[in-house]
């Protein structure tokens, strides 16, 4: 019995995984993390497990997301949320708890009939694949073609950043121009990836060099996938650019919504005009501030899960951004979700899929010539 198939984020979703916001934390500050809380943020400096108030109403919004899912006919899985508020010693660091399983997309990189357990960059999530053995151990017994694939296992000793990145003295326009030149936080010591820094097209992966994946991450990819093209992509305009689904979304074949902020380079668009996708800016978010306590940015607007080339749920709130997708040809579903922002992301980072009906097809047939899009091996 097939269980698992996802070559895209736009497929007609059959089956998916959607994260919990039990025991979640904010957890103590660390090499990486400090990167996703920004410098003028409240979060700064707290830590421990989050008000059980807020994780009775990201609940909500989670179950109502399930229930939606359901209702049109998707297999939702949920996984098992450990305690999260337990320390992490390993042979090369300790942190004082690990973080939640609210967003799955960040952990779990399906590539075909594949399941990848991404390295991860930030030590308080370096155990958050043990959430989802359960159901993963289900697949592996039922469906003889799934490979449960983990990637290997990082050290992230302090060989693996650059522990002067976020040094008091930063602001945010030297993390614009380091983040332009690619001086991330993350250093190449070792292979490093989140899987939702990972944009599957069929045969074309775009992977966001950010601060929570390197190169040696998209080689490694590469590596594993030699039938498959890994292209480095980066947005210069992201002082955090960590993970691709706030800043460069596809809703069907050929259409891309770009973060207008975080904009793909001219040199980097050559592919996509090639090959006839066309890349819209998308609409502006309707909130000025992320929610309370909220890692991600307001641009978890564009932050969707598309169910099938027509179909796409977007946050309630986020009005113009239904009525881009809706004047796009899209059919739209508002959903409240603004309740889990803070758990780990929006409809898209909740969400890992299982089963998208499809095949790997070839979106990319005329391949160009650009040194910042060339597979890492003709580097
Ligand atoms: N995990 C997506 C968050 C990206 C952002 O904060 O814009």
């Amino acid at each position: 019995m097939k269980i698992v198939n996802s070559w895209n984020d736009f497929d007609p979703l059959k089956h998916v995984i959607v994260g919990r916001a039990d025991n979640c934390c904010i957890s103590p500050s660390e090499p990486a993390s400090k990167a996703k809380v920004p410098l003028d943020s409240p979060m700064r400096g707290m830590t421990g497990p989050r008000p059980l108030a807020t994780v009775e109403k990201a609940n909500e919004q989670l179950e109502g997301l399930v229930k939606l899912l359901e209702s049109r006919g998707v297999k939702v899985d949920r996984p098992d949320a450990l305690q999260w508020n337990q320390a992490v010693v390993t042979p090369h660091f300790m942190i004082g708890s690990m973080f939640g399983c609210m967003p799955p997309r960040d952990v779990l990189l399906t590539i075909g009939s594949d399941i990848i357990s991404a390295p991860m960059s930030f030590r308080s999530r370096y155990f958050e694949f043990y959430a989802y053995s359960r159901i993963q151990r289900e697949y592996f017994d039922k469906d003889p073609s799934f490979r449960w694939i983990a990637a290997p296992r990082p050290e992230l000793s302090d060989a693996s950043y650059d522990m002067h990145y976020f040094d008091d003295e930063v602001t945010e326009e030297i993390l614009l121009e380091r983040t332009a030149k690619l001086h991330m936080v993350t250093k190449e010591h070792e292979i490093l990836f989140d899987a939702a820094d990972v944009l599957r097209l069929g045969k074309d992966l775009f992977v966001q060099h950010g601060l929570t994946t390197n190169r040696k991450g998209m080689e490694w990819l590469r590596r594993m996938y030699p039938d498959m093209r890994v292209h480095a992509v980066n947005f210069p305009g992201d002082p955090y650019p960590i993970h691709i689904d706030a800043t460069f979304v596809p809703l069907r074949p050929g259409l891309i919504l770009n973060n207008p902020v975080r904009k793909l380079p001219k040199e980097q668009r050559k592919i996509f005009e090639a090959n006839g996708w066309e890349i819209v800016d998308a609409a502006q978010p309707a909130h000025s501030q992320p929610p309370e306590l909220c890692y991600s940015s307001v641009w978890l607007s564009m932050n969707c899960l598309v169910l099938d080339h027509k179909t796409v749920i977007v946050e309630a709130s986020e009005t113009a951004q239904q009525e881009q997708m809706d004047k796009l040809g899209m059919n739209v579903i508002p959903l409240p979700f603004r309740d889990a922002y803070a758990f780990g992301g929006g409809l898209h980072c909740a969400t890992a899929d299982v089963y998208r009906e499809g095949v790997c097809q070839d979106y990319f047939p005329h391949q160009v010539e650009d040194p910042t899009l060339v597979s890492f091996q003709e580097k």
